[in-house]
């Protein structure tokens, strides 16, 4: 067994580390008060190669493994959650569908700007009636000669402000349930298209998560990603591969604020002595690295065995169930280290505090990952 990053997955890490430090951090408290990346950022990203770590060369992106673009999303979360489910939605939910089930004409025409960051990608598959229960969407779609149209809702879209590039869900049957989905391609600033608003959050407040309605929205044949009556399985592989995402993005998050915490204990004086020397602080600190450490090895074993072509539906969704309960405990008691001045908004423990609980909530609560892992095991 062999734990080490390869040479270049270290100097993609580092890079990723350098950008985050450096830029990213002194303006994350800005990101969430402003609820906007700024588009200077994003540019950054984009040249940074960030919006397209693992996707081939050819269609734009930096062509290394998807390991790589985990340690981007973890470095990138240790100082801005924002930006790191930017980026994790944009790739796992947008570009990963295109490039696995997408036509050649498909990757050249929607994944290469998205890649290039040049575009921004998200997926429209949520509905007030269809949050965990995927198969119960009830947008609908209709083939009208040469289109095929869509009406419906969607809400919920992790980057649809953006207005670019979208994988969206609908079906012909909703009897049919599983077997009635199918999935587009949608270039979201198109006509018939109404973003009906992007929701005020207690977290992430960095993104979008916008609400869209369609009426009688039109999208060329050539728009089906992958076959009719494909759309749940497409639905299912994008969501495994995005809770390795999430995972990273929990990982980076608990990481942050650990890091944080171990500081401010070595500095902060009470009884005329540090905090760190108190036991009750040292036994917090080693509960939280105990579970970060266990947290990332799930996250790199389950993306280790996507960059191997091994099955990691059940360690993906461990590894985001585990690293989200982690962050969410990590921040927690990161926050009970830095007792008062932790609440403050000065201080940044409060926003990761806040910022880790839809970890535990998106693309799939940690009850469906739970049904996730047993329904697998049982199969
Ligand atoms: N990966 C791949 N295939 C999966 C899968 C997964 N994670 N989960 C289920 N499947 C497969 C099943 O194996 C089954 O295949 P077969 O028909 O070949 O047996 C098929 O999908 C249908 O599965 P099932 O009968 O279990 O479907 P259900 O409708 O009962 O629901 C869950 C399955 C709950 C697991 C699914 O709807 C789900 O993941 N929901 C959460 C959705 C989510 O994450 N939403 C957040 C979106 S944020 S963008």
């Amino acid at each position: 067994m062999n734990f080490e990053l390869t040479s270049e997955e270290k100097l993609v890490q580092e890079t990723a580390r350098e950008f985050a430090q450096k830029e990213l951090k002194p303006i994350a408290s800005e990101i969430d008060k402003n609820h906007k990346i700024p588009d200077e950022i994003i540019k950054k990203l984009s040249e940074l190669g960030f919006f397209g770590v693992y996707i081939p060369e050819e269609y734009g992106g930096a062509g290394l493994s998807f390991l790589s673009y985990i340690l981007v999303v973890e470095e990138i979360s240790k100082v801005c959650a924002s930006t790191g489910v930017l980026i994790s939605a944009h790739t796992s939910l947008a570009c990963n569908p295109i490039l696995a089930f997408g036509k050649e004409q498909q990757k050249k025409k929607y994944l290469t700007p998205l890649a290039k960051g040049e575009k921004i990608g998200c997926v429209l598959l949520t509905e007030p009636e269809a949050g965990s229960d995927v198969a119960n969407i009830s947008t609908t779609v209709e083939e009208k000669e040469d289109n095929y149209v869509i009406n419906g809702n969607k809400i919920f879209v992790t980057n649809g402000g953006y207005r670019d590039y979208g994988i969206l869900f609908a079906t012909f049957d909703k009897s049919l349930r599983h077997k009635g989905i199918s999935a587009f391609i949608v270039d979201l600033s198109k006509d018939g298209i109404e973003l009906q608003r992007n929701e005020e959050k207690m977290g992430i407040r960095g993104t979008y998560t916008s609400a869209f309605a369609f009426d009688n929205l039109k999208i060329p044949k050539e728009n089906l990603l992958g076959k009719q009556g494909e759309g749940f399985k497409i639905g299912m592989d994008l969501l495994d591969g995005g809770r390795i995402g999430i995972a990273a993005q929990a990982l980076g998050i608990a990481e942050g604020a650990f890091e944080r915490a171990l500081e401010y204990s070595k500095e902060r004086k009470q009884f005329g002595r540090t905090i760190s020397s108190f036991q009750a602080i040292q036994f917090k600190l080693a509960d939280m690295a105990m579970r970060i450490e266990a947290s990332k090895l799930l996250v790199y074993e389950s993306a280790w065995f996507k960059d191997n072509n091994k099955n990691f539906i059940i360690e993906s969704s461990m590894a985001k169930a585990y690293a989200s309960e982690t962050a969410t405990y990590v921040t927690k008691e990161a926050m009970q280290i830095f007792g008062g001045y932790g609440y403050i908004t000065e201080y940044e423990i409060e926003r990761m505090y806040r910022d880790a609980k839809i970890t535990e909530i998106y693309e799939g609560t940690n009850e469906i990952q739970r049904i996730v892992i047993s329904k697998m095991m049982f199969k």
